[in-house]
This record gives structure tokens, C-alpha cells and sequence, in this order.
């Protein structure tokens, strides 16, 4: 028989769990008997989360911009959630769809605080542990975007690009340290990220999944648990998920 690992043996720390693939992967692991540290900035939904799903998960409120932050509110868990050995680096957004030429310079700041920065603060923060423990596990969640060229991509794809490569490079440095690494590419998913990158305009983001069948935050959260939970001689360095009803296909000619 196939041996998974036994997800109650696991505490997991998920960035960005008050909405989306977060919230969703909060929920598959704490409902399969895992710890679960939630975090966000949003209180309510994370204090939401934990009446929902009960002690098994802690909220933590934190803006992953902030290092100083983020490093005291880890340093400082509570004994049954020290010790780490999955770190979900999921925190991130899209902001406008812009071309370049017209995009907002303070949008671009806030998606490299938060997809590049945020991302770097959060593994800093808890990869030595692992390390010394001799296990653990960080995933992120990349994106298509990060893979492939598409219109208003600008600043946001090459953030997902970043994230692509210093995954890769986080599985060279951790070669026998017993620390795994994966980043999950997902094309769309129905959650408030378009909400998010059209600044709260409903009905744009509405018609961004309008007529498709999108991923959903339930198939990403199951593929990440599938990562998280097999083996520890297997590490699953990428994982593109698009939905069917999408493709990368298109190179882009303009006619007269
Ligand atoms: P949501 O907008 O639903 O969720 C984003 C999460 O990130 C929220 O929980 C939000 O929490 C958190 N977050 C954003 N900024 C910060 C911050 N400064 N500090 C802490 N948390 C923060 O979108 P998704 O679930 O779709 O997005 C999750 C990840 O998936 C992102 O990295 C996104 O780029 C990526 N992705 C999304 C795809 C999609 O089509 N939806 C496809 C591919 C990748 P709060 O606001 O409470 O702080
Ligand atoms: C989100 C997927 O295609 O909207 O990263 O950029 S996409």
C-alpha cells in the first residue's frame, strides 16, 4: 500500500488564508487533523476561520510586508504550533491590467512588497527551523503568469517568474537538508484576486470567470495537500493546474 503522510502529525503555516486558495488549503489541512497557523491581515475572517474549524487552527494577524512583524509573530507561537514543517507562502495579489505605459507605479511597488518581498520574509523566517529539524516543506503558489506572456502580465507575471526561479533555487540549496520545495502555477481560479486587481470593481472581476469553468480554490488546496502529504522521498518542484476551458495558446498580431 502507498503510504501518505499522516496529516495530523503536520503543522501547517499558510500566508494569506482570509479568502481564495488560502482559506481553502486552511481548511483541507485542518480538517484532515492537522495544525494550521492562519494568517492575513483581515482578523475577522481569520477569528471566522477558527470558529469554523476550532482550536486546530490559530489565527495570526500580519501583513507579510512587514519583516519585523512577521518574525516576532512567529517567533512568538504558541509551544503545539512551533514547529513548522509545511510553509504555504500563498499571501499575494494582481493589481490593474494596465500596459505598461499606463500602469500604476504604486501598483507595481505593492506587488513586489507582497509576492516577492512578503514571500522572501516569510521563508527567511521559518526555514531555519526546518532546516534544523531535518524536515519540512514550502510551497508557493506561483502562477501561469510566471510561465507565459499575456497582456496587462507586466509587473505581476514577473513576479511569478521570481517565484518560479527562487523556488528552484531554494531546491538546490536545501539538497539534503530533508526540506522540500514546491511551487504550484495555477491559471484562473474564482476568488477575490480579480476583485483585488480591479480595485474592488465587481463587475469587471465578474467578468473576468463569466461563462467558464475555473479552477476553484478547493482543486488548488487538494493538489497542494496531494504535494504536501506524499512521501518524504518525493518532492514535486512544479505543478501547472490550468482549468480545461483555458490555454497559453495566442501569440498576439496586431492588423491594420
Ligand atoms: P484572494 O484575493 O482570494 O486571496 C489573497 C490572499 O492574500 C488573502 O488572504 C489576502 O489576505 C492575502 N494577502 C494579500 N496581501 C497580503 C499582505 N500584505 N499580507 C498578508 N496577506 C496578504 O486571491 P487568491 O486566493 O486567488 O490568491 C492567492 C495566491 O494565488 C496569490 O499569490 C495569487 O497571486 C495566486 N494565484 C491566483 C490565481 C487566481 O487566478 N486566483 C492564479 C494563480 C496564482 P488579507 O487581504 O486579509 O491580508
Ligand atoms: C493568476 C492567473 O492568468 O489571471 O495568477 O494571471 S492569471
Amino acid at each position: 500500500m502507498y503510504r501518505m503522510l499522516d496529516p495530523a502529525t503536520l503543522t501547517v503555516l499558510i500566508t494569506g488564508a482570509t479568502s481564495g486558495i488560502g482559506a481553502a488549503t486552511a481548511r483541507r489541512f485542518a480538517l484532515a487533523g492537522a495544525r494550521v497557523i492562519a494568517t492575513g491581515r483581515r482578523a475577522d475572517r481569520l477569528i471566522a476561520l477558527r470558529d469554523e474549524l476550532g482550536p486546530r487552527l490559530h489565527p495570526l494577524e500580519v501583513d507579510v510586508r512587514d519583516n519585523a512583524a512577521l518574525t516576532a509573530a512567529l517567533a512568538a507561537l504558541p509551544a503545539e504550533f512551533a514547529a513548522i514543517n509545511i510553509v504555504f507562502a500563498n499571501a499575494g495579489l494582481a493589481l490593474g491590467l494596465e500596459p505598461a505605459h499606463k500602469a500604476e507605479l504604486s501598483d507595481w511597488d505593492d506587488m513586489i512588497d507582497t509576492n516577492i518581498k512578503g514571500l522572501l520574509y516569510t521563508v527567511r523566517a521559518t526555514l531555519p527551523g526546518m532546516v534544523e529539524r531535518g524536515e519540512g516543506h514550502v510551497v508557493f503558489t506561483g502562477s501561469i503568469a510566471g510561465d507565459y506572456a499575456y497582456p496587462g502580465g507586466n509587473a505581476y507575471g514577473a513576479t511569478k517568474a521570481f517565484v518560479k526561479q527562487f523556488s528552484l533555487n531554494l531546491i538546490a540549496d536545501l539538497a539534503g537538508t530533508g526540506v522540500r520545495v514546491t511551487n504550484i502555477e495555477p491559471g484562473m481560479v474564482e476568488t477575490e484576486f480579480s476583485l483585488v486587481r480591479f480595485h474592488g470593481d465587481a463587475s469587471k472581476s465578474e467578468r473576468v470567470y463569466a461563462g467558464t469553468d475555473s479552477l476553484t480554490s478547493e482543486d488548488i488546496a487538494e493538489q497542494i495537500f496531494f504535494c504536501c502529504t506524499a512521501p518524504r522521498h518525493v518532492n514535486i518542484n512544479r505543478l501547472q493546474v490550468f482549468p480545461t476551458c483555458q490555454t497559453f495558446a495566442g501569440f498576439k498580431v496586431e492588423r491594420d
